[in-house]
């Protein structure tokens, strides 16, 4: 009995979460307690920020509306190609540092980038159009949750998780971004988005792009069957850019044509104090890398 009660609970509450009156409050399709939390949290946080510096003089984040953000320069470019060329010798002399995708072939894993590569990395964060354009969408203080790197590899057959179109479906107020060491283009494998407008429309005709299961890797029969217009953006970006994304809008990672592509990438959650003074707290950058990627707490407040 008690199954045949939680089936019906947890349909009744894929429902509700299904729902545009949900879905378009949080971005997301998660339960509604992860929603809770991180909205109270984001709001305990704006509310200290504020205490602290006094109302913000920023305008809205225009990830809010068209979901990425693509930052010039954030980062010096010969650096940039110099840690993708430090990748390319880590993988020639199989460094153990390295970690290959169960997909063979498709993609390489820098393990602890920050002392592999260099904690300069870091730096990205302090470029001002870097940490006003954080601090445009968090509007309260952030901190790193993680940082990863990869090299993605030319096409290979079939299509990875991230390379159908989906929504990371993490808690609101939450965002990632990428440092770019290698030119991400249409043929090199820049991400695709879709704005807000495309993203609620979709999951109005019933794409969610959530579980495994339910993702397309190409949305075009699905578009012109519901009558929706098919338009994914990316932003080329040059080695030193930054690309900071809201990951609950729809958006599908491109395998490269041509070369392969290198990115560091950042996920970010609300803090109450700056991410510099939270990392002191963590450990450092051995406190980071040893946390790794973790799921994302269910309570903002337990990281
Ligand atoms: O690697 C990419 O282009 C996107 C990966 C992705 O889906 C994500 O980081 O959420
Ligand atoms: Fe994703």
């Amino acid at each position: 009995m008690p199954n045949v009660l939680s089936y019906f609970t947890n349909a009744v509450s894929e429902r509700i979460r299904r729902s545009p009156f949900y879905y378009e409050r949080y971005n997301n399709t998660c339960d509604f307690a992860l929603n809770r939390n991180y909205e109270r949290y984001a709001r305990e946080c704006k509310g200290a920020y504020e205490a602290e510096h006094g109302p913000l003089d920023l305008p809205p984040s225009p990830l809010f509306e068209n979901a990425a953000e693509l930052v010039r320069g954030a980062f010096p470019t010969e650096k940039a190609s110099s840690y993708s060329a430090k990748i390319t010798d880590l993988i020639e002399r199989k460094d153990a540092k390295v970690k290959f995708s169960e997909q063979e072939g498709r993609s390489a894993y820098i393990q602890t980038p920050l002392q592999t590569l260099g904690a300069d990395i870091l730096d990205v964060l302090r470029f001002p159009r870097v940490s006003q354009g954080l601090l445009a969408f968090f509007r309260s203080n952030f901190r790193i949750l993680w940082v990863t790197c990869f090299r993605s590899f030319p096409a290979q057959s079939g299509k990875a998780g991230s390379q159908l179109w989906h929504s990371d479906s993490f808690p609101p107020y939450t965002c990632k971004m990428f440092l770019h060491l290698t030119p991400a283009t249409a043929e090199t494998g820049a991400t695709q988005f879709m704005n807000r407008q495309d993203t609620m429309a979709y999951r109005r005709a019933g794409y969610f792009g959530q579980y495994q299961g339910e993702r397309f890797a190409d949305m075009q029969d699905f578009a012109r069957a519901h009558n929706l217009p098919y338009r994914p953006l990316f932003h080329s970006a040059s080695p030193g850019d930054a690309t900071i994304f809201d990951m609950n809008f729809f958006h599908r990672a491109v395998a490269p044509t041509a070369s392969f592509l290198d990115v560091l990438q950042f996920c970010f959650v609300p803090s109450m104090t700056s991410w510099e003074e939270q990392l002191r707290r963590d450990g450092g950058i051995e406190g980071l890398s040893a946390r790794g990627v973790s799921k994302l707490p269910r309570d903002p407040r337990q990281t």
